[in-house]
Formats: structure tokens, C-alpha cells, sequence
């Protein structure tokens, strides 16, 4: 099918493009487009324009592959400005998502159908842009400044029954949406056409409305503040006035260097769920899934599956073990209801659905099997025994350690193939990262399903090969590391936690650690000494041997008060720690800020060299999605290869 095509409905002209996958708006769109207004403006024949798009989606914005490249003429706004401006009346029929600049080229018609499921957004400044093509002009024209602003701030798109009622579009369709456009169109058109968008009055916004934005625009970053000023100044100057500045700062964020960060971590996020390797492989039906342990992690993978609607089934060691995960699955699923993210009824159906069993012949029709019990080899090794009898030869296993070596856990199963690592993050419904550790009997196909799987609950697969921590938790071992490397040379903790949380992690890494408790990591160390390997003494051990384990216990790197998460420098930890720390010696931020990214660069290197990761972007990816690195500055590989990350000084100590 070519790019653009027009079919005649009668009077009305169905102009129809087509480019896959998702119609994002490339230069050869846009010249289309502005051909079409000329073509159907000339024909005789022709009272009315219907816009639709061929495939899973209407326009899904601008190409974002165009971004890094010299802009292309026509420009979005001078196709926005040609369906306006258009001789004859255009409507939108959107289905799947009208998204970006492809909801600003609805907006610039006279009219707009689409799909009851179809939603419709402005995600620019999840890309660290912000609409550049009118979006900020139009939107609060349609739907006013308080739910435009809404919109923009945050990136989130809408569902077209609100969208209906909020004014944006005109009618839903069912049906075949083309043909039901087109009829609505011709009834339409038997009426006075509505005035363009650009023409409808926007005055100044109430105070509130202004004071409501500015606390979106606060969590949403650069560009949502930039977007914001813009919106503002559109309440206070006429169209053209404000299309210029709209225009001048979406092309000032667009050379942003977040906004090429963001980039590079949408393309990356895309990749993952479809690995090269494992192109024409098919995974296996994802019917019933089995999680064995219905504790922190259990629970948790237990009740993402049941959020994703698989029948879940879960095995616990004994009832009363399997009462208190059915428990917490229940409260994770009720608390997911009452924020909306599914019908109550639906969430309380779902959970009258979960099998609790205390026999591993409850999980016999499962097609994948995940394990999260205790952390010790002789416990997994049992119930996988049990599955290895319980379960259909082909039923995947996979267990969620985080430290174990998937290859000793997999001794003596009568698969193997059908064996491999499933690496979740508390709290596992919530975290997106899931790394997939195969070992090396795993069969492509059960690597596929683990990856179906991925996606299934909305996660980030990152593929990772067998070494102590993975991916992710090694880079935490060598920040860890590199952090106490900086209180030994005499930087204080709150320095270190200040520095990072002014880059953009929400935490630093002091606080993260006294959040999980630092004793998680102790018994990793204290349980590889016991097995007679090295383990360098670290300061965390002698705050853990002095009873301080974090907040759990009011106490870790920093003081808690027993109602109150609000760290405390604490006297304690200075004096426990003075024999081992140089006297003060404060470094600014910056340089911390470039050691810290250092160590997780130069341990990603390795993980690299040693093909323990895929590629960088993984790298990133694992880092965003698993401990909070900002996304907006990209990941620590791409932080470094972008030069934005000088080579710090040699570390000081070993980990
Ligand atoms: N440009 C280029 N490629 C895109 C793209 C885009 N806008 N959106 C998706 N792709 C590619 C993606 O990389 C993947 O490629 C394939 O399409 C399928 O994507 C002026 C400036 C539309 C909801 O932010 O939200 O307009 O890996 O796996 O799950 O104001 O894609 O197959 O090679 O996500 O069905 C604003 C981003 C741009 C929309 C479909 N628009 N895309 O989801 O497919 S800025 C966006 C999405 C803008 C104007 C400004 C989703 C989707 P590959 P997918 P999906
Ligand atoms: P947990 O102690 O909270 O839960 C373990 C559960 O396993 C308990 O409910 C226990 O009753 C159950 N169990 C023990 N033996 C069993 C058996 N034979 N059959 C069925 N159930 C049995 O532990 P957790 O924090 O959920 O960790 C579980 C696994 O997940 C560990 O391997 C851990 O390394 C890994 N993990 C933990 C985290 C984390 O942050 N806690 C993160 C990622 C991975």
C-alpha cells in the first residue's frame, strides 16, 4: 500500500496513510500530507476530508528517529497549518492512539471521530520536549487550561469517552471507523462548519489552575516547567504570538541534552522485549503461571501476574505460610483497585482465582513455574525436585535468586533446557526491571517465553549472563564500594547522598541502603566467607555487627526517630567509623557525583567485556529501571560515552 491513499465516500474524500508501524510523521508523511490539502482542495467533487491511518494506530507523533537529524520541510506546523487552513472541512478518525504531533494534526481539523478505545496524549515531555506543533494552543481551546495542562505536564494520554466528554473530539465510532467518519462528516457538513480551533477564545486562567500546573510541572522535569511557562503565556497573548514562542522553546528542548538522553532510553526500551537472538523464535502459551514462596518477592510476582489476568497458582510450605501470601496479594491487589488500575470486582475475581497449594502437584498444569523461597541452595534445589516430578516436562522453571548461581540451582533437574534465572526487584509489582538469566542448557524457546513473559507484566527484560549479582546488583557491589571508598577519604555520608540525589536519583545511596536494611548484603558477605572466599571487611559490616541494620532498626548509616523516616547524621556512626575514615575532607558535588558514575561506567565495562550483558543500552536500562537512575540523563553508559562524565580519579580502595 502506498504512504497516502484517497478513496471517495461519495462527497467526502477518505484519506488514508500508511506507515508502519505506528504512523510516526516523517518528513515523506508531512509532504503527503500538505499534498493532500492541495489535491483534495481542488477537486470539485470533494465537501469534506477524512483523515485515517492504516494499521495498529493512528499518527503516533512526530518520527522521533528525525530528532537528532537537520529538520525536513514542510515542518509539523505548516502540515497543522494546511488542514486548517484548508478550503475544505477535515475530521481526525483516530483509532489506537493519536499521540504527540499526530493529536496536534486532529486538532488542526475542523472535527474529530475516533474509536471508544482509542486514546489520545501529548507524551512530548517524556522525551524531554514539549508539543511543538500548536499542542499548547489548541488543547486549551478544546478542553481549557486545567485539564490541557494536566495533558501536557504529565505526558499522560486520555481515553476517548473522556476525551469526548471533555470537548476534544466529536463522536465516538464503532464499527468500520473510516465509513462511520465519513457518514458523521456528511451530516455535519449539511450544518454551518465550526470555527478553526486557533480562532476559539483562550483568556487568562484562574490562579488555582496556574497553582495546580506548577505542581505538575515540578515532577515532571525541565520540560514540563518549559511547557508550562508556554502554556501560560498562551493564556496571555494572541495565537501568533504565542505559536512563535511555542515553536522558539520546543526547538530549544529538543537540542536538549536531556531530551537525547530520553531518547536514546525510548529506543532502548523498545529493543528489550525483542532480542535479536531470539527473532522467529516462538514462546510457549502463557496460560497458568505457579510462584513458589509467598513471601516478599512471591507475593509480589504472584500478584503482578494476577494484575496482568494470568490464573495464577501459588505454592507455599505450609497453610498457615500460604494464608499470609494469599494475604498480601490480596492487599496488593485491593490497594491497585482503589487507584483504578482495575475494576474492583475484577481485582476480587481474579483473587477468587489464585490456587494456594501446600503440595507441588497444585502446580501441574502451569506453563511456567518461577521459585522465590528462601536464599539457600539446599531449600531450592528441593522444590525444584518436587516441580521436576509435579510439573509437564516442558513447563518452563525459573527461580528469582539474587545471588545464587542458576547453574548449581539447576543440578540434577531432568530438563535442564527448560530451566533459567528470573531476577525480580521489590517490589516486584511495582519495579519494571526483570533480568533474564539463562544458563547454559536453557532452550531459545524457553528464553522467548521468559521475555513473552516480560512483557506480559509490563516489564523491562534485560538478558544477563551468570556472574555474582548479575547486572545490576554487581554495579550496586562496585558503587557500594565506591562510596565508602569516598568516607574513607574523608567525605561525609550525607555529602555522598546529597550529591547523588542533586544528579536526580531520588535517593542517595546511604539512604537506599539504610531503606532495604544493610543486613541483606551482610549475610551476602558473611555466607561467601563461610564458603572461605575473600571478602574485604566494609564499613556496612560495622554498622550491621553494631546492631544497625537501617531504618528497620532505627538506625544504619543515619539516626531514625521511632516515628519518623527522616534521617539523622548520627554521632554513633561517627565514632564507630573514626578509626577507619580520614579526618573531614568535603569534595564538591560534581566530583562525587563523577567518581560514583565512574565505578558504575567502569564496572559496566567489564559486564560488557566479560559478554555478561548484551550492549550498553541494557546496561542502562538495568540501571534506570532497577535503582533509579535518572532517565533523563540516559543511564551511566550512555552518561559516559556521551563525554558528560569525566574519567574520575583512580578508586581509592578495593570493593
Ligand atoms: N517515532 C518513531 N518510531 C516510533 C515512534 C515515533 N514517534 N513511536 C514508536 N516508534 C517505533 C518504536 O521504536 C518501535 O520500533 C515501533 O515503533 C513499535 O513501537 C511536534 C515533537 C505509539 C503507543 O511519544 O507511545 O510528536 O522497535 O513497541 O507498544 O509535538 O510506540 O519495532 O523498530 O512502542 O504498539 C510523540 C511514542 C513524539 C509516541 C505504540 N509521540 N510511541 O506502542 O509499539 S514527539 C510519542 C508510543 C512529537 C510534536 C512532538 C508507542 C505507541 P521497532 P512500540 P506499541
Ligand atoms: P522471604 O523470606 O520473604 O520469602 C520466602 C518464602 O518462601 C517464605 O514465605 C517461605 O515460607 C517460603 N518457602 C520457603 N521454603 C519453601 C518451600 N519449600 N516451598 C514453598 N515455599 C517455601 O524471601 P524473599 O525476600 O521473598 O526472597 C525470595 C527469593 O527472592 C530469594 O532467593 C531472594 O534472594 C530473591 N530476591 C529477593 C529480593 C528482595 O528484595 N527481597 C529481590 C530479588 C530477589
Amino acid at each position: 500500500m502506498s504512504l497516502l491513499s484517497i478513496a471517495q465516500h461519495g462527497e467526502i474524500a477518505v484519506v488514508t496513510l500508511d506507515n508502519p508501524p505506528v504512523n510516526a510523521i516523517s518528513a515523506a508523511v508531512r509532504q503527503a500530507l500538505v499534498a493532500a490539502v492541495a489535491r483534495c482542495d481542488a477537486d470539485a467533487a470533494v465537501r469534506g476530508v477524512v483523515l485515517c491511518c492504516a494499521g495498529r494506530t493512528f499518527l503516533a507523533g512526530a518520527d522521533v528517529k528525525e530528532f537528532g537529524l537537520p529538520p525536513v520541510p514542510p515542518h509539523l506546523p505548516d502540515v497543522v497549518a494546511a488542514i486548517e487552513g484548508a478550503a475544505k472541512p477535515w475530521m481526525a478518525a483516530i483509532h489506537g492512539a493519536a499521540l504527540g504531533g499526530g493529536l496536534e494534526i486532529a486538532m488542526a481539523c475542523r472535527f474529530r471521530v475516533a474509536a471508544p478505545d482509542a486514546r489520545l496524549g501529548l507524551p512530548e515531555v517524556t522525551l524531554g520536549v514539549m508539543p511543538g506543533a500548536s499542542g499548547t494552543l489548541r488543547l486549551p481551546r478544546l478542553i481549557g487550561v486545567a485539564e490541557a495542562a494536566r495533558m501536557i505536564l504529565t505526558g499522560t494520554p486520555v481515553a476517548a469517552p473522556w476525551a469526548q466528554k471533555a470537548g476534544l473530539i466529536d463522536a465516538l465510532i464503532g464499527g468500520d471507523l473510516a465509513e462511520g467518519a465519513a457518514a458523521v462528516l456528511a451530516e455535519r457538513l449539511a450544518a454551518p462548519v465550526p470555527v478553526p480551533v486557533s480562532a476559539r477564545p483562550l483568556g487568562p486562567c484562574a490562579t488555582e489552575v496556574l497553582e495546580a500546573a506548577e505542581a505538575l510541572a515540578k515532577r515532571g522535569g525541565k520540560a514540563a516547567r518549559v511547557a508550562l511557562e508556554t502554556l501560560r503565556y498562551a493564556t496571555e497573548v494572541p495565537y501568533e504570538a504565542a505559536l512563535i514562542r511555542e515553536r522558539e522553546n520546543f526547538l530549544a528542548l529538543r537540542a536538549s541534552p536531556e531530551a537525547a538522553a530520553l531518547r536514546h532510553v525510548f529506543f532502548a526500551e523498545r529493543a528489550a522485549p525483542r532480542p535479536v537472538a531470539l527473532k522467529g523464535v516462538s514462546p510457549k502459551t502463557l496460560g497458568a503461571v505457579g510462584v513458589v514462596g509467598g513471601g516478599t518477592m512471591g507475593a509480589g510476582i504472584a500478584a503482578a501476574c494476577l494484575l496482568a489476568g494470568l490464573k495464577v497458582h501459588l505454592l507455599e510450605r505450609d497453610t498457615a505460610s500460604l494464608g499470609r501470601g494469599r494475604d498480601t496479594i490480596g492487599r496488593t491487589l485491593r490497594s491497585a483497585a482503589a487507584r483504578g488500575k482495575l475494576p474492583v470486582e475484577e481485582a476480587e475475581a481474579r483473587l477468587a482465582g489464585l490456587g494456594a497449594h501446600t503440595d507441588a502437584a497444585g502446580l501441574a498444569a502451569c506453563d511456567l513455574v518461577i521459585e522465590a523461597v528462601f536464599e539457600d541452595i539446599a531449600v531450592k534445589r528441593q522444590v525444584f525436585a518436587d516441580l521436576d516430578r509435579a510439573c509437564r516436562p516442558d513447563t518452563v522453571l525459573a527461580t528469582n535468586t539474587s545471588y545464587l548461581d542458576p547453574r548449581r540451582i539447576a543440578q540434577g533437574l531432568s530438563h535442564p533446557e527448560r530451566f533459567l534465572g528470573l531476577h525480580f526487584f521489590s517490589p516486584a509489582h511495582v519495579m519494571k526491571l526483570l533480568e533474564i538469566i539463562p544458563v547454559p542448557q536453557t532452550a531459545p524457546a524457553t528464553l522467548a517465553t521468559a521475555f513473552a513473559l516480560g512483557g506480559r507484566l509490563g516489564k523491562v527484560p534485560v538478558q544477563s549472563g551468570i556472574c555474582e549479582g548479575f547486572i545490576g546488583n554487581r554495579i550496586l557491589k562496585r558503587t557500594r564500594a565506591e562510596a565508602e571508598a569516598l568516607l574513607r577519604a574523608g567525605v561525609s555520608i550525607a555529602e555522598v547522598d546529597a550529591a547523588m540525589r542533586g544528579f536526580g536519583f531520588r535517593m542517595g545511596p546511604f539512604e537506599t541502603q539504610d531503606l532495604g536494611g544493610l543486613d541483606i548484603a551482610y549475610l551476602q558477605r558473611e555466607g561467601a566467607r563461610a564458603e572461605g572466599l575473600e571478602v574485604a571487611e566494609t564499613l556496612g559490616d560495622i554498622l550491621v555487627r553494631a546492631g544497625r541494620k537501617g531504618q528497620k532498626t532505627f538506625g544504619g548509616w543515619y539516626d531514625y526517630a521511632t516515628d519518623s523516616r527522616q534521617p539523622v547524621t548520627s554521632a554513633e556512626v561517627a565514632a564507630l567509623l573514626a578509626p577507619h575514615v580520614a579526618a573531614p575532607a568535603p569534595l564538591p558535588p560534581a566530583l562525587i557525583v563523577a567518581r560514583m558514575l565512574a565505578a558504575m561506567a567502569a564496572e559496566g565495562r567489564a559486564i560488557l567485556d566479560e559478554g555478561i550483558a548484551g550492549g550498553p543500552a541494557e546496561i542502562d536500562l538495568v540501571q534506570i529501571h532497577g535503582y533509579g537512575f535518572p532517565r533523563e540523563k540516559g543511564g551511566p553508559m550512555y552518561h559516559a560515552e556521551a563525554g558528560l562524565c569525566p574519567e574520575a580519579p583512580v578508586r581509592a580502595t578495593a570493593s
